[in-house]
């Protein structure tokens, strides 16, 4: 199978593997692991923030992130297709207890402008704007960056109306790779930063959210109220300080796979690859083919190509290191008969 539906699929690798079964542990509720412990403070200095702190998935870091922010009865303000709204349960009206004022974009990155019109007067009316959410890269708009001045511009406008910004960085290394900048070059234009380690960075699990100590510690509590006070979490950790420390320096091939893939999927009938925007997602329209996306992406699998259909008539082919330019030309060579029969 050439598994292409997601970069959270990718297994541990082998030094992820013996390094977990080395790991020093404690149990990290008392703060008392030095593996976790480890990871914290490694993740804060390469963001340029205070403090890190380390949660079992995504949503449960964008969870706490927009938590730490917000009071019951707010606004978060984030794009329209934005994984914190469409793809977490509602967990910010769930826990957090706040309205998405979502802005429609074209590719995933809000202008100062449009997030400043939204932002609701202070009155007998309106619920007031708590946060402002930016996803960087924007999954569904096809893994698109944010240009830097974008993003300082939004922080300079957030902080003009005592806003703090959140950053679901679900891929966000994909981000630094693409801009080829220091990690706090962006991550200095948001308050509070969500970062994967199981997803490119190859982890089995976790995630890094990482702010200011009091937001953190904050956080921290937020963390076990969801129930993610995990003991002995070293294990996992410990595949995290090899994912920080030895995984985000070859996402560039990652990108020049997909680069790949955008350009051959190009060249088949029926397929319309949308603007490719340099990072690791590629997302095509099989309208042309006759096909749905669910009908496509059932004939691919069959063919032994895992794809995720995603809408009615488009897929997603998310490029990571357990699928290499082999596997991706095969993945297309497989496509290429699919469509030729
Ligand atoms: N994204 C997953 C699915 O949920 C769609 C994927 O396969 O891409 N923020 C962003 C931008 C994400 O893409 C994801 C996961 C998350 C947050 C949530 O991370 P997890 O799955 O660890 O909760």
């Amino acid at each position: 199978m050439i598994d292409l539906r997601s970069d959270t699929v990718t297994k541990p690798t082998p030094a992820m593997r013996r390094a977990m079964a080395e790991a020093e542990v404690g149990d990290d509720v008392y703060q008392e692991d030095p593996t976790v412990n480890r990871l914290e403070a490694l993740a804060a200095q390469v963001m340029g923030k205070e403090a890190g702190l380390f949660v079992p998935t995504g949503t449960m870091g964008n969870t706490i992130g927009l938590t730490v922010h917000t009071q019951h009865g707010q606004e978060v303000i984030c794009e329209a297709r934005s994984h914190v709204l469409d793809w977490e349960l509602s967990m910010m009206a769930w826990f957090a207890g706040c309205l998405a004022r979502a802005i429609p974009t074209a590719t995933g990155q809000m202008r100062w402008e449009e997030i400043q019109r939204e932002i609701r007067p202070v009155g007998p009316h309106a619920a007031p704007t708590g946060l402002i959410s930016v996803e960087n890269t924007h999954n569904v708009s096809g893994g698109t960056v944010y240009p830097l001045e974008q993003l300082a511009e939004i922080k300079r406008g957030a902080e003009s109306y005592g806003l703090a910004v959140h950053m679901d960085g679900a891929r966000f290394f994909h981000a630094v790779t693409a801009l080829n900048v220091a990690p706090a070059e962006i991550a200095q234009y948001a308050d509070t930063v969500m970062f994967c380690l199981s997803k490119g960075l190859g982890a089995p699990a976790g995630s890094m959210l990482v702010g200011t100590q009091a937001q953190m510690d904050k956080g921290r509590l937020l963390r076990k109220r969801l129930g993610g006070g995990m003991r002995q979490a070293g294990v996992l950790a410990a595949a995290g300080l090899v994912a920080l420390e030895q995984m985000r320096g070859r996402l560039g091939e990652d990108h020049a796979n997909a680069a790949y893939l955008a350009g051959a999927l190009a060249e088949l009938p029926g397929i319309a690859v949308e603007p490719y925007a340099g990072t690791n997602i590629v997302f095509f329209d099989v309208s042309g083919t006759g096909r749905t996306g669910a009908q496509m992406a059932q004939e691919l699998l069959a063919a032994g190509v895992v794809m995720n259909a995603m809408g009615p008539n488009r897929l997603r082919a998310v490029t990571h290191f357990d699928v290499d330019r082999a596997g991706c030309e095969e993945a297309v060579g497989i496509l290429r008969k699919l469509l030729h029969n």
